[in-house]
């Protein structure tokens, strides 16, 4: 914890310098998630509140109801992002289509956005934390025209910097450029992130293994069989590990980034393909855990960061956190890698 107060937008302007050739485009891209992430937040805070809670009308690309809250949050962040400026255009959980920004300013826009507004939505009305989760590249289409689909399906070995924002007991913002992962807990007595973590670093081996066990018995054999590990009494590698799971992905990749532990979404009879979205979900995690020197795969050898999406929706099984964790699960699967 440093000794005095260091701001959100001091570091980010501090890492700027790491690029010499860097305009500052970046860091006032970051600063714009910042300041929505303060407005997202002080409506999550009020949420029991005021009348806010519950389904809107709308239903989402997913087939899922959309809450007032994921809308609001959709809503500002999409916003600020077009106030920004420097962004041409985002992809987000809520929208089936790209959100393409055609006024000059943003046209003339060197990033696009995925982003995932507020995850975890399930968890609104019950006051259980939800996150918003975003990743930023630098658009492949040409300068002053609108973003193509191809600017958005990159794969994520391309994010020029990935983040989260957890909505908690306190709000945190996680964020990286390639340089490390850094955290910031908001604090509200003065309306700023406040550098809190300044070096995140995942342990490589953990004790706690986060997976929703009620879809078990679809799960594939190798996972099955890596869970049964888990669960199994060894002393020596200090096992039985502990079962945390809360439903809210930055949530329980926050705990066991900071903790030391295994998330996994595997493939299950009612999501063939995993339930969580590469663009907005699997590869900013992934860029943050690999950046805090963990690890993100598919479960099948993949390395998360190195898939090519073909959608912007896509869905991919998703097993990521402490490195020898996330290794030993891949052996699991690799073993029964024939069997269901
Ligand atoms: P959402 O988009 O409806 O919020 O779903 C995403 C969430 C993730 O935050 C979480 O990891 C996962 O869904 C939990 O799914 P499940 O309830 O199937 O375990």
């Amino acid at each position: 914890m440093p000794s005095r107060i260091i701001t959100l937008n001091e570091v980010i302007i501090q890492k700027q310098s790491a690029f010499p050739y860097a305009k500052g485009e970046l860091s006032r891209l970051l600063s714009h998630i910042g300041l929505a992430a303060k407005i997202v937040a002080k409506k999550i805070n009020k949420a029991g509140l005021v009348n806010i809670l519950g389904d809107s009308k709308n239903v989402n690309v997913q087939g899922e109801n959309q809450q007032k809250l994921d809308v609001f949050a959709n809503e500002v962040f999409i916003n600020t992002m077009r106030a920004s400026g420097i962004c041409v255009g985002i992809t987000s959980e809520e929208n089936d289509e790209m959100v393409l920004f055609d006024d000059d300013l943003s046209l003339d826009g060197k990033y696009i956005i995925c982003m995932d507004p507020l995850d975890g939505s399930s968890n609104i009305d019950v006051n259980v934390s939800i996150g918003t989760i975003f990743s930023i590249y630098r658009r492949v289409s040409s300068r002053g025209e609108k973003a193509t689909l191809e600017d958005f399906l990159q794969p994520g070995n391309k994010q020029v910097a990935a983040g989260y924002v957890l909505y908690g007991s306190s709000t945190m913002m996680v964020y990286s450029t390639g340089l490390g992962t850094t955290g910031f807990t908001l604090d509200n007595t003065i309306g700023e992130f406040c550098l809190s973590h300044p070096y995140m670093v995942t342990p490589k081996q953990g004790k706690i293994f986060s997976v929703n066990q009620g879809n078990f018995i679809n799960f594939p054999r190798g996972t099955k069989e890596y869970i049964k590990y888990c669960q199994e009494k060894d002393e020596a590698t200090n096992r039985p590990y502990s079962a945390r799971y809360i439903g809210s992905l930055v949530a329980d990749f926050h705990r066991n980034l900071m903790k030391g532990g295994i998330f996994m979404y595997p493939t299950t009879g009612s999501a063939p393909t995993g339930k969580l979205r590469l663009l907005y979900e699997c590869n900013p995690i992934a860029f943050l855990a690999e950046q805090a020197g963990g690890l993100a795969t598919d479960g099948l050898g993949n390395r998360i960061l190195d898939i090519q999406p073909t959608d912007i929706h896509q869905r991919v099984p998703f097993y990521t956190g402490s490195k020898d964790m996330v290794q030993r699960a891949e052996e699991f699967m690799e073993e029964y890698k024939d069997e269901k």
